[in-house]
C-alpha cells in the first residue's frame, strides 16, 4: 500500500490517525459539472458544511500524476480553473498517473482513493448509472459501488439516466441502497422517482449500524445513501423532463459518446433550465455533505 502514488493531506491524515470523522468529496463535479466561479464557491461551501458537522473534508483529485486526498488552496484552484483537467474514472487512473497529468476524479475514482486513504464515507451530488438512450453505456461508478467498501452519500442518479435500470443493476450486484428519510429513490432535482427502495434510515446512527453489519458480514463492496434534495430547492420532474429530452436529442445529433456523454447532458440540462436546476444541484450537494459528515461521525 505504501507504494501507492497517494498524497493524503496532513490535516486529513491526522484526523484519520486519531480516529476523527473524514468525508471524501469528488472533483469531477467541480471541474466538469459546474461553471466557474460557482464551482469554487461550492468547494468552500462543502468544506464548511462538513466541518460544521464535525468532520474533516478531503477533496480528491490527481495532480502531477499523484492522487491527492485533500487539496491545498492552490491545488483546489488548479482543479477548478485550469483548462485541460481530465475527467478521471477507474480506467483512466493508470494513464494519468503514468503521464503526470492533472485530473478530476469521478465517483468511481474518488471511491478508490478514499478506500486507499482509509476514508469510509464520501459525499457527492449524483452517481453515474445506466444511460437512457444507450443501455450499454453503464457508468464505471456502478461496478465500483459493487466492489469498493465506501459509502456514497448522494441524491440518487441524475434524471438524465435510466433510473429503474440503474436501480436494477445495483440490486443484481448486491449494492444496498438506503433512502435517508425516504422510502423512494430520489431523482436528483426532484425528491421522488416513484421507485421504492428496500431500505430506509432516518438517523446517522441507523445508517452507521447498517455499514457495521455490512462489514461484520464480510460482504465487501460499497453502499449508497440516497438523500432527497431539500424541499425548498426541489425542481418538479415535469420541468426537468423537457430539458432532458432536448439534451438527449442534441447528444445524438452531435454524436457525443463515451466519457463526454454525462458532462454534455448535464451542461445541456443546466442551460435549458436556467438557474433553477443549478440552485437545486448546489443545495443537494451542500445537504449531502452535511449528512455525510453526520454519518462519518456516527461511524467512528
Ligand atoms: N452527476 C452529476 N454531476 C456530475 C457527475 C454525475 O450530477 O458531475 C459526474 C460524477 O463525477 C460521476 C460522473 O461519477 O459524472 C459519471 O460519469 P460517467 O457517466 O461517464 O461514468
Ligand atoms: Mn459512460
Amino acid at each position: 500500500m505504501s507504494d501507492l502514488p497517494l498524497d493524503v493531506h496532513a490535516e486529513v491524515a491526522a484526523a484519520l490517525r486519531s480516529g476523527r470523522p473524514v468525508v471524501a468529496l469528488e472533483s469531477t463535479v467541480l471541474a466538469h459539472g459546474l461553471p466557474h466561479p460557482v464551482n469554487m464557491q461550492l468547494a468552500h461551501d462543502l468544506d464548511r458544511e462538513v466541518r460544521a458537522h464535525g468532520a474533516v473534508p478531503a477533496i480528491v483529485a490527481v495532480l502531477g500524476g499523484r492522487i491527492k486526498v485533500g487539496l491545498t488552496a492552490d491545488e483546489l484552484q488548479r482543479v477548478a480553473t485550469e483548462p485541460g483537467v481530465l475527467k478521471v474514472s477507474r480506467r483512466d487512473l493508470p494513464l494519468v498517473v503514468a503521464r503526470g497529468l492533472a485530473g478530476a476524479t469521478t465517483v468511481a475514482a474518488t471511491m478508490l482513493a478514499a478506500h486507499w486513504a482509509g476514508i469510509a464515507v464520501f459525499a457527492t451530488g449524483g452517481i453515474g448509472g445506466v444511460h437512457r438512450a444507450a443501455p450499454q453505456d453503464i457508468s464505471a461508478d456502478l461496478p465500483e459501488l459493487a466492489r469498493t467498501p465506501v459509502m456514497v452519500v448522494c441524491s440518487g442518479a441524475k434524471a438524465i439516466l435510466d433510473l429503474p435500470a440503474t436501480l436494477e443493476w445495483l440490486e443484481t450486484h448486491g449494492v444496498p441502497v438506503i433512502g435517508y428519510g425516504t422510502s423512494e429513490l430520489p431523482a436528483f432535482y426532484s425528491r421522488a422517482s416513484g421507485l421504492q427502495l428496500a431500505a430506509r434510515a432516518d438517523t446517522p446512527q441507523q445508517v452507521a449500524a447498517i455499514v457495521r453489519a455490512q462489514r461484520a458480514l464480510g460482504l465487501g463492496g460499497g453502499m449508497l445513501l440516497a438523500v432527497p434534495v431539500p424541499a425548498a430547492s426541489e425542481v418538479p420532474a415535469s420541468q426537468i423532463e423537457q430539458a432532458i429530452a432536448t439534451a438527449l436529442v442534441a447528444a445524438q445529433v452531435q454524436n457525443i459518446v463515451g466519457a463526454a456523454v454525462t458532462p454534455f447532458l448535464l451542461q445541456q440540462v443546466a442551460a435549458h433550465t436556467g438557474g433553477t436546476s443549478l440552485q437545486a444541484n448546489l443545495a443537494l450537494l451542500r445537504n449531502n455533505a452535511a449528512v455525510a459528515a453526520q454519518v462519518a461521525a456516527a461511524l467512528v
